[in-house]
C-alpha cells in the first residue's frame, strides 16, 4: 500500500486478473440494465468525454438544466439502478467505513477521454471515503490539494488497482489527464473503466 498524500492510499493490484474478469462480466449486465449516458455540464450543457452509468440505491447524474446531483433512477430510462456487485463491496470494505455505500459511479473512458481537475463534493457524508477501482487501460491520474491552482502530482493507475480517498484528501482536486490505449487486454474493445463507491447521505 502506498500513501500518496495524507488520506490518499493506493493499493496496486488489489484485484486478481480473475476477479477483474468477473467484475467486467458484472459490469456488462449493469450496462445492459442501465445504459451508459453522456453527462453534461450544468448551465452550458457541454458534454463530458467520459460516458457513465451507476449502480446502488443512488446514482450521480448531471445535465444542463438540473446540474450535478444524486438520484435513485437512470436519467433516460427512469429505472432504478442495478445493485452494486459483491466484488466492488470488497474494495469498499478495505476503506474501513462501517456503513454501506449508496452509490457506485461507473466511468467509461475511451482512448481520448479525460476528466478535468475537480472536487467530489456532491455527497453529504464527507466523513465517508470514496473508494475507486480501475479496470482496463492504464491512466495518468493527477491530484493536488484543496485549492484548484495549487501544486499537483501525477501517478499511473493500472487495471485492478484500488485507491482509497478519505481524511485530509477527501476534498482534494483530482482528475484523469490521459488514457494509455492498448496497455491492458482486460476489455476486448480497449478503454478504461473506473468505479467509485460512495456514501452520499449522512447516517
Ligand atoms: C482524489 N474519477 O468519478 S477515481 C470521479 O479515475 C473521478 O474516473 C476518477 O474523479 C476516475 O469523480 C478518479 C479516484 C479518485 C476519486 C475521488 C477523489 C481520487 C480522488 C477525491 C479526492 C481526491
Ligand atoms: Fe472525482
Amino acid at each position: 500500500m502506498l500513501e500518496l498524500a495524507p488520506g490518499l492510499l493506493h493499493l496496486p493490484e488489489f484485484f486478481s486478473r480473475e476477479a477483474q474478469e468477473r467484475l467486467v462480466s458484472d459490469l456488462r449486465a449493469i450496462v445492459a440494465a442501465a445504459p451508459l449516458f453522456v453527462p453534461r455540464m450544468p448551465r452550458t450543457g457541454k458534454a463530458f468525454s467520459v460516458r457513465m452509468t451507476n449502480c446502488g440505491s443512488l446514482g450521480w447524474v448531471s445535465d444542463a438544466a438540473r446540474g450535478y446531483r444524486y438520484q435513485p433512477t437512470h436519467p433516460e430510462t427512469d429505472a432504478p439502478w442495478p445493485a452494486i456487485p459483491g466484488l466492488a463491496l470488497e474494495a469498499w470494505a478495505s476503506g474501513g467505513y462501517v456503513h454501506a455505500p449508496e452509490a457506485c459511479l461507473v466511468n467509461f473512458y475511451d482512448a481520448s477521454a479525460k476528466m478535468g481537475l475537480h472536487q467530489d463534493r456532491d455527497e453529504e457524508a464527507l466523513e465517508a471515503p470514496v473508494v475507486s477501482i480501475s479496470l482496463g487501460d492504464s491512466c495518468l491520474f493527477r491530484f493536488g490539494g484543496e485549492v484548484r491552482s495549487g501544486p499537483t502530482r501525477s501517478v499511473r493507475l493500472h487495471s485492478g488497482d484500488v485507491v482509497l480517498i478519505g481524511g485530509a484528501s477527501r476534498l482534494a482536486f483530482h482528475g484523469v489527464d490521459k488514457i494509455y490505449g492498448g496497455t491492458s487486454t482486460l476489455l476486448s474493445q480497449g478503454g478504461r473503466i473506473n468505479l467509485t463507491l460512495r456514501r452520499v447521505t449522512k447516517v
